[in-house]
Parts: C-alpha cells; structure tokens; sequence
C-alpha cells in the first residue's frame, strides 16, 4: 500500500493498548476464607485468615484486566458440628492449607473497575483432622482427610486505583462436596482476598521520537523520512518504522513529555 493512500486511512482516536502488570500482595485484614461444613445435617460456618499474592494486569486505556496466577494459603480453621446428646464431630482444617491459580494467563473486560473470569481453574490442598464422637450410629471416629481438589470457578472482583497503587478484590466462591471416613461432607462458602501492589512507572514517552519533549510534527516527519528503512522512526518498540508507529504518535499527538 503506497504511504499516502496508508495515511490518508490512518484516521484518528488510537489508543495504545498498554497492559500493568503488577504482584499485588494479600491484606490478611482483609482477607478471609468463609467456609461452612456441613454433615450428618448440621452446619457449622468459621473463617480463616488469607495470606499470599495475586499475578494481576490492568490496562487503564481499555480497561481489559489479567490474571498470571495467584497462590493463597489458609489459616487454620476449627469447625464444631455438635448433635447434642447424639454427639458430633470436630474438624480442623490445618494451618497451611492453599488455594493456587492452576491456568494460563487469561484476560476480560472490565467496567468500572467491575470485572469477571468466567472460568478460572485451581487447585485447593489441605488436611482435614477430625475426631467423631457420640452415639447412635453417628460415630465416625477419628483420622485425617487430605482435601486435593481440582476445579474451575467464575471468579469476580474489583480494582481501584490511587497513584501508583492498585487494589484488587476478588471473590472465588466454593462448593464442594469430599468424603470424610465414609461420611458426605460439604463445604461451602467463599474466599474473599484485597491485594494490594505497585504500578510499573509507564515507559518514557516513546513517541517522542525526536527528544524534543513534545509529540508532534517533528516526530511524524521522522516516522516518514525513516519509513521502513531504519529504526528511527520506530515507536512501539518493534525496531521497524511502519504504521504502526504512526498510531503511536497520533494516539499522543500534542502531549508533552
Ligand atoms: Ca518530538
Ligand atoms: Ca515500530
């Protein structure tokens, strides 16, 4: 495609697609695995703190976000399942117990700092110490359990931005049904993580081709002259001077650097 007949289809209103990436470390404050246990029809729901961190991307220009990876672990949590005079059963579930992300990098959408993965998959891994105890038939004695479950869930969450920090608050829900000595156990409820993580600095204005600390003209004319024959004219990084690096300085036409 001859240049002119490129530029004059070269309109306006680019923007560069930049995505953050960002290790956003958990808040245990603010972090909680909610969980209820349920057997033999009684429900008991405790909660244990979160640590770990979150593998997060956010582009400010489309709003499109990214998850890399995450690794959680749980304190421990102590659940009473009492059946009065027929007894109960008295589970622990082991300080140490992780929630890891178990996908490739995947992106969404998000408006407003709103955001969903549809399908993430993950791996929880923990014991389960339990002691039965009671009459009429509901004895399930003692032992521990290992949980080793691998799912996929939607997880939703939110972030916010204040300078060169981020927030991210997501919630994976949980639902699983395991077998404890025989017995059908449940657990449900939810893991609710605030991490929080620095911003890389964004890159020096790269469309300022020619240092002068403005984008403008000068630069263009440099994309022009140096039009798929040097490096010069190259702003995107790509080490070649073509149309995409005539976006670049469009989409920040007029910004000072
Ligand atoms: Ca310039
Ligand atoms: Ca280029």
């Amino acid at each position: 495609m001859p240049l002119m007949t490129a530029l004059s289809t070269t309109v306006t209103g680019f923007a560069i697609a930049q995505m953050q990436d960002l290790t956003a470390t958990v808040d245990p404050s603010q972090s909680t695995l909610n969980a209820c246990l349920t057997a033999i029809d009684i429900t008991d729901c405790q909660s244990g703190a979160i640590n770990g961190s979150l593998d997060f991307g956010i582009d400010q220009t489309t709003g499109e976000v990214k998850i890399d990876n995450f690794s959680l672990t749980v304190g421990q949590i102590d659940w009473t399942l009492d059946a009065g005079f027929l007894g109960g059963v008295d589970a622990t579930l082991q300080n140490g117990a992780t929630a890891n992300y178990a996908g490739t990098t995947q992106t969404a959408p998000s408006s407003g700092g709103v955001f969903t993965f549809p399908v993430v998959p993950f791996t929880l891994n923990g014991t389960v110490d339990y002691n039965g105890y009671g009459i009429a038939g509901i004895i399930i004695g003692s032992g521990t359990e290992t949980v080793d479950i691998a799912e996929s869930t939607e997880i939703s969450g939110t972030y916010s931005i204040s300078g060169d920090t981020a927030t991210v608050s997501v919630d994976l829900p949980i639902d699983y049904l395991f077998d404890l000595s025989g017995n059908e156990v449940a657990i449900q409820g939810g893991i609710t993580v605030v991490a929080s993580g620095n911003l890389p600095k964004p890159p020096s204005c790269p469309a300022d081709l020619n240092n002068d600390g403005q984008i403008g003209f000068s630069d263009l004319s440099l994309i022009l002259s140096a039009w798929e024959v040097s490096d010069a004219g190259d702003a995107n990084g790509d080490g070649q001077t073509n149309f995409a690096d005539i976006n670049v300085v469009l989409s920040e036409w007029g910004n000072d650097c």
